[in-house]
């Protein structure tokens, strides 16, 4: 007989009277049929064995035992000697059902005896079985597996064991409420609940019933009925799954749901012969068993019932390892627009990744997987799609807003005859048409060491976006960086609609997208940028700013964040239009430093023969606000400065207005100078950032004036500096405000443009644009990190075919305004200073 019969009747409770003599104890009396198969053990719990004040009192023995077992056909009277004997006993029941010498009572299992004593206690199943017999455990409820160290937060626990194989291989440990609605063993099973001691329900919980032989370890059959997920583990975990065993879980999806299977765990053993792997049966497939590696990406987005086995290998005897495997099973609600596709066109892209992935989880019971689908069951986290290829995505995801986008976009020139000229920095339209919201849009400019870049905003131009001055509002700015292997610095956040027209920047860049949250791109970013790459500068970067009229311009030192790294010196070049007035008005009265070596400088210098020259050193007070009618430059340049300290930051502004001067005059003056009306065209403010070397550090080098730069735009030279020789800098004052804007530059063809440089062949598309040369002298070599190799450039780098742009000797390069020496004179002011000190 192995069931679990009635045997509830059979147990007495009796009032045995006294048995010792200064105490009446009362006495419970538990009778044990022995057709029941059952062992009770009352014992002391581990913690209590040592010093507790509580016995088991029996009338033979007294108030002494601390375990009392009862066989099965005894009849034992017993009490305990303290009124809460659940706080040191526990008890355990095991029955043993035997259902190969006898038939097997299956049915639902029930929690005999009745009327135990009211401790913890641990009911016990063993059931045996033939080899070949299958039995199904059905539990209600459901159950959820848990660690074998979590603890149930009711404390009532299952622990189902298999008696296949020498010794019982733990299938799992299980609280009262979950998916787990079967459990089929084969050849016997182990199954134990442990109850609370103020918990005493009739009946298991669960039922046995008898099937054929499932040919395997076990089968756990999960049911899902919501949106839900449980975590499921290989028997024996977290030790080894059985050599050459295999074990099957069965998952139940509701209609309109999908499951998406995530391993948490897993390790593999040493396999002598046979691999370990999972297979799956998935709906819909035409290659079930699909098999998979432990290490591969399990399958998502599954519609419909399917099972996943796992099946261990011979392990190498002596190396064996172990496998196991903790897995969760996420099922979850149809998106609504989940049949949806989308194309993401990366076909005509080069050096793009996009990469697509969740941003973070909101705790919730139950959080929903957010993937994204490569394929029907090809589904991620987080997913990286390269140029080359149309991508059709679909998403497995309640909320979308959970995701983002991110895309870089390397721009490489590896020799000079890359040939990129004016590429626009584009963003593919199937980008930003994909329901998940841009975060950023990189785009890398890398180059060789011999190489800048150049980037041109056309129509829109733009916006340092500055604490001062008016906020940016477009739905997007860029964050232009400066990379070097040297130092990198934030140039800063500007946005579309504002003065600058070209910026040039000696070492790499990163130009980053960022659109603010609520951002519709697809119908708001306007290709603007435009990217070239140039001859080496000599600066680490230049800004041409073109003011509209009557208006005001508000600049600070780059990096403004962390202020000025030591030692870098900045220019700004401010070319006042025609007919305009300009005051130029400091923010702050003190620049706020102190300086450890050297000193800090801002030199102000009108753009003309005998131009006004304003200098005022770190512990000076800043110019006071001051109107100019022509060009000028502004420089700032760092000195060390102490640690811990203030960091030079310096705001200004330039307020340009129509002057009130008589137009006659100017256009006499005009005439006379003969001079072509092109040159005008220069209206803009260059900023210029010289980082200072080392080794002048000592005569704290100031008022770098850009010696070798032009300041006129580029491909005016010859123009111009005709024009400035001749000292007429007062012409711009004839030319209409339509020619102060004229797009001259683009204009290539134009004879008039040529540059005074050497010959520099592949860069043809650049010649009427070149930037100021360095002399080759300058051109330090800079060591650049070449990991975006570009297999293309590889054949072209064995091919270089320019030479460096240079001054002609004779070409007067600092004599008109456009480069103006003032190192000489710093220096020695500053000697003087460093005397002082
Ligand atoms: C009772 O249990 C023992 C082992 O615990 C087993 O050998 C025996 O067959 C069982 N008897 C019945 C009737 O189940
Ligand atoms: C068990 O023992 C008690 C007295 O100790 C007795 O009253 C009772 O009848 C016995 N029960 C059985 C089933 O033998
Ligand atoms: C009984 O179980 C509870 C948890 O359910 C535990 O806190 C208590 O220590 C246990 N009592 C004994 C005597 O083991
Ligand atoms: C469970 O606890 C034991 C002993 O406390 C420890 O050795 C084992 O690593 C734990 N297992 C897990 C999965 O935490
Ligand atoms: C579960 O039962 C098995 C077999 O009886 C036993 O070895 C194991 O220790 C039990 N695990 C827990 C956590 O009770
Ligand atoms: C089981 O889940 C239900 C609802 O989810 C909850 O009310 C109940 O407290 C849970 N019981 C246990 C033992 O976790
Ligand atoms: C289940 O057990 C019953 C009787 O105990 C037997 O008639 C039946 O054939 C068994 N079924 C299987 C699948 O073993
Ligand atoms: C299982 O993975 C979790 C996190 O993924 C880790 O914290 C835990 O230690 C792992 N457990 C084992 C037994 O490897
Ligand atoms: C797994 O699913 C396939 C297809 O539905 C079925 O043929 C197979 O019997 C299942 N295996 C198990 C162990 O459930
Ligand atoms: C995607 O690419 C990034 C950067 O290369 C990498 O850190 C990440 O691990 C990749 N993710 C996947 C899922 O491959
Ligand atoms: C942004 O500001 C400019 C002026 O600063 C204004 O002309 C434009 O309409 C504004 N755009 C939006 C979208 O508010
Ligand atoms: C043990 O039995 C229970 C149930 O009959 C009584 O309520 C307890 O009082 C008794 N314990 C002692 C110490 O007599």
């Amino acid at each position: 007989m192995c069931g679990a019969g009635g045997a509830g009747r059979l147990l007495l409770l009796l009032l045995c009277g006294l048995f010792q003599a200064w105490q009446r104890i009362e006495c419970l009396t538990m009778f044990l049929p022995s057709a029941d198969n059952m062992t009770i053990t009352i014992k002391r719990n581990l913690e209590s064995s040592l010093q507790a004040p509580c016995t088991i009192c029996t009338p033979k023995e007294g108030c002494k035992a601390s375990t009392l077992q009862i066989q099965p056909g005894q009849n034992v009277s017993y009490n305990f000697s303290c009124p809460t004997p659940e706080k040191y006993f526990v008890m355990e029941i095991h029955k043993s059902i035997d259902c190969i010498s006898g038939p097997c009572p299956f049915g639902a299992v029930g929690l005999q005896p009745l009327g135990l004593p009211r401790l913890n206690r641990t009911f016990s199943w063993h059931v045996i079985a033939a080899r070949s017999v299958g039995l199904e455990l059905s539990f209600n409820p459901w159950l959820r597996q848990i660690d074998p160290n979590d603890t149930c937060p009711d404390s009532a626990t299952f622990n189902v064991s298999t008696c296949q194989g020498l010794k019982p291989s733990n299938i799992g440990i299980f609280c009262r409420n979950g998916s787990v609605s079967h459990v089929k063993v084969q050849g016997g099973v182990l199954v134990s609940l442990h109850l609370p001691w103020n918990e005493s329900p009739l009946q298991s919980g669960f039922s046995i019933a008898n099937r054929s032989s499932i040919k395997r370890l076990c089968i756990i059959k999960s049911t899902f009925k919501t949106e839900s997920s449980a975590v499921l583990s290989s028997v024996n975990y977290p030790l080894g799954f059985p050599e050459d065993e295999l074990m099957t879980w069965q998952f139940v999806i509701p209609p309109n749901h999908r499951a998406s299977i995530k391993f948490i765990n897993k390790t593999s053993p040493n396999c002598e012969k046979k691999e370990e792997r999972v297979e799956y049966y998935l709906p819909e497939s035409h290659n079930n068993p699909e098999v998979f590696k432990l290490d591969d990406l399990q399958p998502a987005n599954i519609a419909g019932n399917f099972n996943m086995s796992l099946q261990s290998c011979d392990l190498d005897n002596q190396d064996p390892g172990i496998l196991h495997l903790r897995f969760k099973i996420t099922v979850q609600l149809v998106p609504k627009d989940e049949s949806k596709l989308y194309f993401l066109d990366l076909s005509k892209e080069r050096g793009l990744t996009v990469t697509i992935k969740r941003i973070s989880t909101t705790f919730r019971n139950f959080v929903p997987e957010c993937l994204v689908c490569k394929e029907p069951t090809e589904c991620e986290q987080e997913v990286n799609l390269t140029s080359g290829r149309i991508y059709q995505l679909s998403f497995l995801c309640d909320n979308l807003a959970n995701l983002m986008v991110t895309a870089e976009k390397v721009i490489a020139c590896w020799s000079p005859a890359c040939n990129i000229k004016n590429q626009d920095l584009t963003m593919p339209t199937t980008l930003l048409q994909l329901p998940v919201r841009l975060h950023k849009f990189v785009w890398q400019l890398i180059a060789l060491d011999d190489i800048s870049a150049e980037i041109t905003s056309g129509s829109l131009k733009l916006q340092q976006r500055s604490f001062q001055g008016p906020s940016c509002n477009s739905s997007y700015h860029y964050d232009i960086n400066s990379i070097s292997r040297e130092h990198n610095f934030a140039l800063g956040a500007f946005c579309p609609g504002g003065a600058i027209e070209r910026i040039q920047m000696r070492d790499n860049v990163s130009i980053v997208l960022r659109p603010t949250p609520k951002a519709n791109l697809s119908a708001t970013f306007k290709k603007h940028l435009k990217v070239t790459f140039i001859p080496v500068i000599k600066e680490e970067c230049i800004f041409n700013v073109t003011p509209n009229t009557s208006s005001t311009v508000y600049l600070q030192t780059p990096n403004w964040d962390n202020g000025l790294p030591d030692y870098v010196s900045f220019s700004w070049n401010i070319i006042v239009p025609p007919k305009q007035e300009a005051v130029l008005a400091f923010l702050k009265d003190r620049m706020d430093i102190v300086c450890e070596t050297g000193r800090a400088y801002v030199n102000i210098k009108e753009q003309k023969m005998q131009g006004e020259e304003i200098i005022r050193r770190d512990d000076q007070l800043m110019p006071e606000p001051k109107s100019f009618y022509s060009s000028f430059w502004v420089n700032i340049s760092n000195c060390k400065t102490m640690a811990n300290q203030n960091k030079l930051k310096v705001q200004f502004s330039v307020t340009f207005s129509p002057r009130q001067t008589d137009p006659k005059t100017i256009l006499i003056a005009a005439v006379a100078s003969g001079v072509g009306l092109l040159t005008v065209v220069i209206i803009g403010v260059t900023i210029c950032c010289v980082k200072k070397k080392k080794e002048e550090n000592r005569n704290a080098m100031v008022g770098v004036y850009n010696a070798n730069v032009n300041t006129q735009m580029p491909g005016q030279k010859v123009v111009f500096n005709k024009g400035r020789h001749k000292n007429e800098s007062h012409i711009y004052a004839v030319i209409d405000d339509n020619m102060v804007y004229g797009h001259l530059l683009d204009e290539s063809s134009n004879g008039v443009m040529t540059p005074a440089v050497g010959v520099y062949q592949p860069f043809q598309g650049h010649m009427e644009n070149p930037p100021p040369v360095p002399s080759p002298s300058f051109l330090r070599k800079r060591i650049k990190e070449e990991n975006f190799e570009d297999p293309l450039s590889l054949l072209l780098r064995d091919n270089e075919l320019y030479t460096f742009a240079q001054r002609k000797p004779e070409e007067p390069m600092s004599s008109g305004d456009s480069g103006i020496h003032l190192m000489e004179n710093h220096n020695q002011e500053d000697l003087i200073d460093s005397s002082k000190d």
